[in-house]
């Protein structure tokens, strides 16, 4: 199926570039521009094919076959160029490691794991949500955004409290680094020793408490499926994928309900909506924008032929804006089915902490509905400059009682 033949045709070329501060700054008109240039095109600058519709982003991670993870998820092609860091055990590999590890990692997040966290993220996210409203105005990023994860996923991981810090450079540095490499991947490589040295500290069996998530990654290690280090190196995916993207996502919905008022309105009303309300979240907002496949073989997506061994970039937050696959796309509504949204990727790489995200985002939201009247911007938002994640750097907010 995944065959060229004589039918197939070259992707048109197209001088749009993601990873510039014009596209990140003004995404939906360049992701508009993205999708309508076709169905995949050929980015000129960096000589990747790239797709920004639903159906060919939705077809592209169904078939991880066709479309491997194992030569790297950004830009680079692993098979051409060294990765920056010992790659990820699940996110950068193809089955049958990826099947193994993964089967770990989704073990550690059962349903009674998370279960068991709820109260104590509930209790968190009501302390954190009354003294915000007991502040004139704050910065959403700093004081909610990143405060949220780096006290409840790390303690729920059990990671040592001194440093946690260096957590959001690091998912700086992981998601900065699948971009190609330009200033902002730069920047963020910017103290890479220091931060990959704490991170790795951490992921130590010697270094995790005893109740937490991450030691359980260690059964693993003690029934002979996985060595030491790669036992540290699979809790090393917690930390990475768990707190930028997280981060992001929080300030996204505080934006999104900023913005929308009559929307937050109706979360007020109908707090039972939080978990329906984060989905659409995450796709009018996505935090994670895009990531790249490999083609293992000579393919074809939508008539147009890709060869072997090219990267493929998805645009998850322009299929996320489809008009082909959404009604009234650019329209932010709790109300609607946000159903096969792929905000969290999707097939066999879909993202395996997603529970552990609805969790949090749903805590939030239903703290936030049971006390606050009013989300105000209070000053000018700066826009995060990121290659991958769509958040704030900076969101000055005021929350009324
Ligand atoms: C990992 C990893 C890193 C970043 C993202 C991610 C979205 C996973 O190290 O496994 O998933």
């Amino acid at each position: 199926m995944a065959e060229a033949d004589a039918a197939t045709s070259a992707a048109p070329v197209s001088g749009l570039d993601p990873f510039s501060d014009e596209y990140i700054l003004d995404s939906y008109p360049q992701h508009a521009q993205l999708r309508d240039a076709g169905p995949v095109v050929l980015l000129e600058k960096y000589q990747v094919y790239a797709t920004g519709r639903y159906a060919q982003v939705r077809a592209v991670l169904e078939d991880a076959a066709t479309y491997c993870s194992g030569a790297g998820v950004g830009i680079d092609n692993y098979h051409k160029v060294p990765p920056w860091r010992p790659p990820s055990m699940v996110l950068e590999t193809d089955p049958p490691e990826h099947t193994r590890n993964r089967a770990v990692i989704s073990r550690t997040l059962s349903p009674a794991a998370l279960r068991a966290l709820r109260a104590g993220f509930e209790e968190e996210a009501a302390m954190m949500v009354d003294s915000l409203l007991a502040r004139d105005s704050f910065d959403a990023v700093k004081d909610m955004g990143e405060a949220f994860p780096l006290k409840v996923f790390a303690n729920a991981i059990g990671i040592p409290k001194e440093g946690r810090h260096h957590l959001v450079a690091y998912g700086n540095m992981v998601f900065n680094g699948m971009g190609p490499h330009n200033k902002l991947y730069d920047q963020a490589m910017a103290n890479p020793d220091e931060v990959s040295g704490w991170v790795w500290e951490a992921c130590q069996r010697r270094n995790l408490t005893p109740d937490g998530l991450g030691i359980r990654i260690f059964d693993a290690v003690d029934s002979g499926i996985l060595t030491d280090e790669e036992g540290a190196r699979l809790v090393r995916s917690f930390l990475s994928a768990g707190t930028d993207t997280t981060a992001a996502a929080i300030v996204n919905a505080l934006y999104c309900f900023a913005t929308n008022p009559g929307q937050w309105q109706a979360l007020r009303e109908r707090p039972d909506l939080a978990r329906a309300a984060f989905e659409e979240i995450l796709r009018f907002e996505s935090p994670f924008q895009t990531f790249f496949r490999t083609t293992t073989r000579d393919a074809e997506l939508a008539g147009v032929r890709i060869p072997a061994g090219e990267k493929v970039m998805l645009s998850l937050g322009a299929a996320n804006r489809d008009p082909r696959q959404w009604s009234d796309p650019d329209r932010f509504d709790i109300t609607r089915t946000t159903t096969g949204h792929v905000g969290f990727g999707g097939g066999i790489h879909g993202c395996v902490g997603q529970m552990m995200a609805r969790l949090e985002l749903e805590v939030i939201l239903r703290a936030m509905a049971a006390r606050v009247s009013t989300i105000e911007i209070t000053g000018e938002p700066r826009r995060m400059l990121h290659n991958t994640l769509r958040g704030m750097e900076y969101l000055p907010v005021r929350l009324r009682a």
